[in-house]
């Protein structure tokens, strides 16, 4: 039998103000499981301060720093700055931000961050909107997504732009360690984590957080939704350690986007065009992925 692997110390309370089947209240569990309590969370404006730290509460068992939507990046470098002045060894210096702040308002101290070689970990949940503020499209909302600022009515059809392609941004910084996570694949996830915290420099993981409410589905499917994504090559695993990528997770034949797309109302207005067109996409990203795996040094 399989042995598990996931750290039985909980570090995030229950009592939170996360929404029902919230993949992004999953991602900061399992994270922090990964790191344990020497850990201090820098978060900006996003669904995230709601759920943590409603004033006067918190449902982290870490210290939580609240920055400003655009300066996570700048953040971490501060923080990273004054645990090295307080002589603090063994202290997780980590960004927790969604990824409107991170891809799009965000992403000027992002690259600032990694850049600096900040000695911090970040990690970006997307849930592909600005959802805390009520569903607006992001960079990295999917294209052709309904979103309320990209509606499907009149000659609107969703988001008319392709999705920011954030790990691309990020490998281009060359980081110590970039990597992919969904929390449907848990064991993959924690070790992950736990990877990035045993390496020094700037690390940055990109979590997959379907939201029910933003993406318009029951709360009880989004690890179905997480791993459908996954095996369709929507959201492919993978890390790179100093530039050379693997694949983390290689199933062999990649489903059809098909059920993905049907089982969310954010797509409802999807033709079968529609649906070849994105699985087009898809499946040319994924050979991109394979070519990088082939040939980064
Ligand atoms: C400079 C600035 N612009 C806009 C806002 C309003 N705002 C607060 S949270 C948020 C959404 C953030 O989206 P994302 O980073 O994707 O996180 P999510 O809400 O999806 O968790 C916005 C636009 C703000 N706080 N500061």
């Amino acid at each position: 039998m399989a042995k598990l692997t996931i750290p039985a110390q909980e570090l995030m309370y229950s009592g939170h103000a996360a929404c029902p089947g919230c993949a992004a209240a999953l991602a900061m569990r399992l994270v922090l499981k990964g790191l344990g309590p020497r850990t201090v969370v820098s978060i900006p404006a996003c669904c995230w301060t709601v759920i943590a730290t409603p004033y006067p509460t918190n449902a982290l068992g870490v210290s939580v720093f609240d920055n400003p939507i655009e300066s996570t990046g700048a953040s971490l470098s501060g923080l990273r700055a004054a645990a090295d002045a307080l002589g603090y060894k063994d202290f997780h210096v980590v960004g927790f931000a969604g990824d409107g702040g991170t891809a799009d308002i965000g992403l000027q101290a992002l690259s600032g961050m990694l850049e600096r070689r900040t000695n911090a970990i970040y990690v970006m949940y997307d849930n592909e909107g600005y959802m805390n503020t009520g569903v607006q499209r992001s960079g990295a909302t999917p294209q052709g997504a309904w979103t309320t600022t990209t509606p499907v009515e009149g000659t609107s059809r969703g988001k008319p732009e392709a999705k920011k392609d954030i790990m691309g941004l990020v490998l281009a910084h060359r980081p110590t360690y970039a990597a992919t996570l969904n929390p449907a694949f848990p064991e993959d996830f924690v070790r992950k984590v736990e990877k990035a915290r045993d390496l020094t420099g700037s690390r940055f993981l990109h979590v997959f957080t379907p939201c029910p409410p933003g993406w318009k589905y029951s709360s009880e499917e989004s690890i179905k939704l997480g791993r459908l994504a996954t095996d369709s090559g929507i959201f492919p695993l993978f890390e790179a350690e100093n530039g050379k990528v693997r694949i983390t997770r290689k199933g062999g034949a990649l489903k059809p986007v098909d059920e993905y797309i049907h089982a969310q109302g954010r797509f409802r207005h999807f033709t079968p065009e529609d649906i070849q067109a994105f699985q087009a996409e898809v499946r040319l990203a994924w050979e991109r992925l394979l070519r990088l795996e082939k040939e980064s040094l």
